[in-house]
This record gives C-alpha cells, sequence and structure tokens, in this order.
C-alpha cells in the first residue's frame, strides 16, 4: 500500500473522504497578487510604493517591467497546484504611449488587455482589482477619498469608477466576476479634533462611485477596513465599524485582511459572524508579525482556523480567497509559492476534518470527546494526502525550489 493509500484508510476510519477533499481542494480559486513581485512599486510611475503602504528589504531581482512581472508569475504559477486567479492592482496599468499623459482617473480597459492575454495564458481563471488611492501625488496629507479637498476628493472618485468599469471588462473578457476592493490609506498621525467629518466625506465618496451604474452580476464590490497604519496610528478613517455598515446597508461585501485588527482579533471568528449577514465575503490573507507587516503566509494555526470556517460552513464560493503580503527582503518569486501553497494546505487540512461528527458533539455538550477527536486529528498524516494532490496535478513535492533557484542565477541576479 503507498503512504496515500494508507493516510485515505487512516482519515476513513476517523468518517473523513479524501477522494472528496482533494476533489475540492482542486475547484477552490486562489487570488494570487501580482505586487508581490515588484514590491508594490506598478507601472504608473510611483517608483517606489509610499502614501500609506511601505515594503522592506532590497533582495535582488525586482521586475522592473511588465515584461519581467510577468515572467515571474509565468513561474510562479507553473509552481502553484490549483486554480488560480490573478489580482491586479490599478498602478500596473500598461500605458504604453500615453504613460505620463493618462492619469489615473482616466484608465481605461485598453490599459490592461494584455493582462487578459497573461492572465488567459497563464491558466487563470479570473482577475481580480483593485484602485490604486496611494503612491501618487493627489494623495494630499494622507488622504483621499476622505479629503477636505473637493479636488482630491473627485480624483480618487473618477479614479475608482474607471476601475469599476475595467473591472467590468475584465469580467467580460474571463467569463466571471471581478471583484474589486477598496482599500484608502486615510488617516492621521495624531489626535483627531474631527472624527466624524473625513467619515461621512469618505461615505459620500464611495456612494458617489457605487452610484455609477456598474454591474452587480460581473463585480462583486468590497472594502477594506484596517487598523491602524504607520504614519497614521492614531486615526483611520476607513474603519471596521464604519466599513461593515456602509457594506450591509449598500449591498456590498466586507473585505477581511488578516493584518488588520488588534493582535488579538481574529478573522477566522470574523467569517462566520459576516455570513451570517453576507452572501459573500472578501479575504486578504497575510501575516501580521506584531503589526500589518505583510509577512509571507506560513502554516500557522490562525490560517486553519480560517479555512475551517470556510470550509466547514460550506463557504468556498463565497468567501473570495486572496494572497496580500510583500516582502522584498526574500526570493520574491519563492514568496509568492510558499504562500500560495501555504493556503492550499490550510485548505486541505480544513478539508479532512469530520465536522459533522465534531458539531453534533458540540449540540450534544459532549466537550470532552470534541477535544479528543479535534486533537487526535492534528496528526493524522495530512501530509501524505498533500503529496497525492501536487502528484495528482503534477507538481512535485518540495523539488519546485530548484525551478526558483535555477531562475534566480540566471534571471534575477542579472536585474539590476
Ligand atoms: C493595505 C491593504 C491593501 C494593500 C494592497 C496592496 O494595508 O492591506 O490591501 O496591501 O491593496
Ligand atoms: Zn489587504
Amino acid at each position: 500500500m503507498s503512504r496515500y493509500e494508507q493516510a485515505r484508510e487512516m482519515f476513513a476510519k476517523a468518517g473523513v473522504d479524501t477522494e472528496a477533499a482533494l476533489q475540492k481542494l482542486a475547484g477552490i480559486p486562489i487570488s494570487v497578487h501580482c505586487w508581490q513581485g515588484d514590491d508594490v512599486v506598478g507601472f504608473d510611475g510611483a517608483g517606489a510604493a509610499g502614501d500609506g503602504i511601505q515594503t522592506t528589504g532590497n533582495y535582488p531581482g525586482r521586475a522592473r517591467t511588465p515584461e519581467e512581472l510577468m515572467a515571474d508569475i509565468r513561474l510562479a504559477f507553473s509552481l502553484m497546484a490549483g486554480k488560480k486567479r490573478l489580482n491586479l492592482h490599478a498602478s500596473y496599468a500598461l500605458l504604453g504611449d500615453e504613460l505620463g499623459k493618462v492619469d489615473r482617473n482616466a484608465y481605461r480597459p485598453e490599459h490592461f488587455a494584455p493582462w487578459v492575454k497573461f492572465a488567459k495564458e497563464v491558466g487563470a481563471v479570473g482577475i481580480d482589482f483593485n484602485p490604486t488611492c496611494f503612491s501618487h501625488p493627489m494623495v494630499k496629507n494622507g488622504l483621499t477619498l476622505s479629503s477636505p479637498d473637493d479636488a482630491v476628493r473627485k480624483f480618487w472618485v473618477e479614479h475608482c469608477i474607471a476601475c469599476l468599469k475595467i473591472a467590468e471588462y475584465f469580467a467580460g473578457e474571463m467569463g466571471t466576476y471581478c471583484a474589486v476592493n477598496i482599500w484608502v490609506p486615510d488617516g492621521l498621525k495624531d489626535v483627531p479634533a474631527d472624527r466624524l467629518g473625513p467619515r461621512l466625506r469618505l461615505k459620500d465618496s464611495l456612494d458617489k462611485i457605487l452610484a455609477c451604474g456598474y454591474d452587480k452580476n460581473k463585480v462583486r464590490v468590497a472594502v477594506e477596513s484596517k487598523v491602524f497604519g504607520i504614519g497614521l496610528e492614531s486615526y483611520t478613517v476607513g474603519s471596521n465599524e464604519f466599513y461593515q455598515n456602509y457594506a450591509a446597508t449598500r449591498g456590498i461585501c466586507c473585505l477581511l485582511d488578516n493584518g488588520h485588527y488588534h493582535p488579538l482579533e481574529y478573522v477566522s471568528d470574523k467569517i462566520p459572524a459576516l455570513l451570517a449577514f453576507y452572501d459573500t465575503v472578501a479575504l486578504h490573507v497575510t501575516r501580521g508579525v506584531r503589526w500589518d507587516s505583510d509577512h509571507v503566509v506560513l502554516l500557522e494555526d490562525e490560517l486553519k482556523e480560517i479555512c475551517k470556517e470556510i470550509v466547514r460552513n460550506d463557504a468556498t464560493e463565497k468567501v473570495m480567497i486572496a494572497l496580500d503580503y510583500f516582502d522584498a527582503s526574500i526570493n520574491r518569486i519563492s514568496a509568492w509559492v510558499v504562500g500560495e501553497r501555504n493556503v492550499q494546505k490550510a485548505l486541505l487540512f480544513a478539508l479532512l476534518q469530520p465536522y459533522e461528527q465534531l458539531k453534533k458533539m458540540q449540540d450534544e455538550a459532549n466537550f470532552s470527546e470534541q477535544m479528543m477527536l479535534q486533537e487526535e486529528m492534528k496528526t493524522l498524516p495530512y501530509g501524505d494526502v498533500w503529496e497525492e494532490y501536487l502528484s495528482r496535478n503534477r507538481f512535485a513535492g518540495s523539488d519546485w525550489f530548484e525551478a526558483v533557484r535555477d531562475y534566480e542565477n540566471k534571471i534575477l541576479k542579472e536585474r539590476r
């Protein structure tokens, strides 16, 4: 008997069907962020990430051009099993001759046509999109959609509307929804004199954006809250309460980034809270080290717990899973692949739990047995099921790093 066959029997004894789990895992898309490859710089002239967002490290090989970024994503995708969506930011527009002439409030679908072609080539099953409300001179005093300056708000409203139109185009081209996530850095370094005013302006700006008449069958709009940012420690306009109420009253969805809460708040617990009210929940999977540091996602308990909430609530189609981290201190392709594979591993772990039995134990207050079974499940041979998944998808276990090392030596080291 192969290791997988043995594992299959062990899981079967616990009432878990590994074949069903493998099949399900292969169908859950993960939206892979383009911005890990170039330290969130983009191609529209910023030169570096800023205005509320920050990367650290200077490992050689940052993708500097669309060609380089696409080549890097192509390699990364080839080392990730399972379904992938491609997650783009507006700052990755391919402006061509219009670079320097067209600003973000006037981006058009054609500026993203090469991305559509590329997404199809690499087998992405969809494209997701994000307005880029940072790294730009129109971020004034740390504010965008909530700025007291009418011209600033107008610019970013126009940008977000342009993004909704581009998202409709992506959805049409890819034949699936496009998730559009609005995150703005808006906040204040020190004790505010007015906490309500900026929120009312943000609310009004968002209303203007949503009123543009986008196709709700194609575009799923999400709003992403945050607790604080560097240089904006005292106040964040788009707080959790603000956006949850905004989303609930406007029929859009919330995006939960697991780096955006106080360290003892858990996104795994927020997912079922939202699922009680929303059809869709958007997720940014990251790893905060002491703060929203956007380290590469590791296979940690909270990640497993997040995936358990998605799987056991039958929400794999409701929760839109996206990666959001950017580490510039290590090989960026490795960063992508390690993080994506960890989410898949955590999903597999979640798919291999005997939920019916466990829920029954909880409802019958049979807590001793529930604890025992949950703990026993932790040491079943998941690794053997994971290896089987990889081999069925034609991906070698840990050999993938050879391809990354090779690429680093041949390609990345030449980028100076
Ligand atoms: C920032 C947010 C946001 C960004 C990306 C690049 O704190 O997490 O989602 O990371 O849009
Ligand atoms: Zn995020």
